[in-house]
């Protein structure tokens, strides 16, 4: 089997599944090295050895399992090959619940409490794999055991055994340079970069350093209670009673449909956001419907409306015209792109009516340039207007301080590959992270969902379903 896992390891850098040079993982991490085995489906013989490698590792670990199913969409047809040539049953998780027809996120027969074993191509910090194990686990299945061809060997396989699942894998990092090492593929110092690499940027297991040890992960109504701001407080607390972290953005064109598509979810969501500027039949009586649907469902109503002007035109923008947003949106934002003078324009207006304001430090499309120094002088900017900013849109956390809240778009129930630096997309720009990473690995305190709820034919399930991804997200977040 080692001669064999060798010639594996020269044939992946062969087809360059494994290649070295400078990548920008999914983290936004740079690395010297990047595994792409999405490239194995056209090498039908080299898949078809890692399938029998895989299924050897496992059977020689002892693991017991009745169906297998692979981590979408690299290991698809690995489990396939694997299920195909044992005669193993196999499982199908869905990225996105299909839009029609029967929305299983999990196809194909079996037997709650029967066994499946998960099976990955690349394992980094192991989060594809347990929102798999989440996604089989939330209909009866249990889930011990994952293989996988290569472990990154970053801490993925002890945050996987910390979960209750045993990785075993193909190879790992340290044996894949040794081995093209000894091939002469890559010289010494490309070995030795990757190995830092490693060393440096592993999800590490055992004790944390003595603050964050000390410093208990407070749960939204605590956080509640620190608030000063009595938006901020409410949504917390909400968040808390509805057990929800979902926001669904109502990016439909009529007030008709708005009001029903926020009747039918209203129940899952702390929050519904608007887009007002793109309703063709917008009127007061509109705006009174939706106020009467928040209070009778309990949500708050935030208004993406993106101030980015000077003070002075931004209160008109807020305060007049056809929209008088400040009359109705418990919640607005702004870009900080203006400077201090659109938060002092807006907070005139505001202020007395004790609404709130986020403020974009990032944002979820491809090539923005929210980034960087842009981003921290965002931070610093909310820091100075506590009394009217409560937090801000980001793609990840950015203040430590547990009154401001993090909200993030650009939210799918997708896996977004582990480690691969891909994200999915809607071909205008738009990029997409799971529930999951989204709230455990990006930290968000809320996830805004709009087409992923709104397309579908049934909002209110899709609706139930962010709403369990996110808050499941958000209690492993506290456990851990
Ligand atoms: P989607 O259908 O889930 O892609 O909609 C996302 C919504 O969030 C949409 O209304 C956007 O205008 C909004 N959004 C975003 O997607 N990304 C950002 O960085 C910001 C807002 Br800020």
């Amino acid at each position: 089997m080692a001669a064999r896992m060798e010639q594996l390891i020269l044939d992946l850098f062969a087809i360059e599944a494994v290649k070295f040079g400078d990548f920008t993982l999914k983290s936004g991490i740079q690395s010297p090295i990047y595994f792409d085995l999405r490239v194995i489906v056209s090498y039908p013989v080299i898949m078809n050895e890692v399938a029998e490698l895989l299924w050897e590792t496992t059977k020689t670990s002892g693991a017991n399992f009745a169906t297998v199913c692979g981590v979408p969409y690299t290991a698809l047809p690995l489990a396939t090959l694997m299920s195909a040539h044992h005669d193993v049953p196999m499982l199908i998780r869905r990225k996105e619940a299909k839009d029609y027809g029967t929305k299983k996120m999990i196809e194909g027969k079996f037997e709650a409490g029967s066994s499946c074993l998960i099976v990955e191509d690349v394992v980094t910090s192991g989060s594809s794999v347990r929102e798999t194990a989440q996604a089989l686990e939330s209909v009866g299945l249990v889930v011990t055991d994952a293989v996988v061809l290569l472990d990154r060997e970053q801490g993925g396989k002890q945050k996987l055994k910390d979960s209750g699942i045993a990785l075993q894998s193909i190879c790992g990092t340290a044996q894949l340079l040794r081995i093209l090492r000894k091939h002469e593929k890559i010289p010494e110092s490309v070995a030795e970069q990757v190995r830092d690499f490693v060393r440096n940027n592993s999800f590490q297991p055992g004790p944390e350093p003595p603050v964050k040890k000390a410093r208990k992960a407070l749960s939204y109504g605590e956080r509640g209670d620190l608030c000063q701001h009595p938006v901020a407080k409410q949504l917390f607390d909400i968040m808390e009673r509805k057990k929800s972290n979902l926001a669904v953005s109502a990016d439909l064109c009529t007030a008709a449909g708005i009001l029903k598509l926020a009747d039918e979810v209203g129940p899952h969501i702390c929050m519904l956001k608007t887009h007002v500027d793109i309703i063709t039949d917008f009127s007061a009586e509109f705006v009174q419907s939706l106020t009467q649907l928040a209070e009778q469902h309990e949500f708050l109503i935030f208004e993406d409306r993106k101030f980015a002007d000077i003070g002075s035109t931004v209160q008109h923008q807020y305060q007049d015209g056809l929209y008088q947003i400040s009359g109705w949106a418990h919640l607005i934002n702004a870009h900080a792109l203006p400077g201090p003078g659109v938060l002092e324009g807006l907070k005139q207006v505001g202020l007395g009516k004790q609404r709130a304001c986020l403020l974009i430090a990032e944002m979820s499309s491809r090539g923005n340039l929210a980034t960087g120094e842009y981003t921290k002088a965002t931070v610093k900017m909310a820091e100075e207007h506590r009394d009217f900013v409560v937090g801000f849109i980001s793609q990840s956390q950015l203040s430590q301080d547990p009154a401001f809240i993090h909200m993030t778009p650009g939210v799918q129930l997708c896996g977004s590959g582990d480690g691969l630096g891909q994200r999915s997309g809607d071909g205008l720009g738009q990029q997409y992270v799971s529930p999951w990473d989204a709230v455990v690995e990006r930290r968000a305190d809320v996830i805004i969902v709009g087409r992923g709820v709104y397309k579908d034919p049934d909002p209110a399930t899709a609706a139930q379903r962010y709403q369990t991804a996110a808050f499941q997200a958000y209690q492993h977040r506290l456990a851990n």
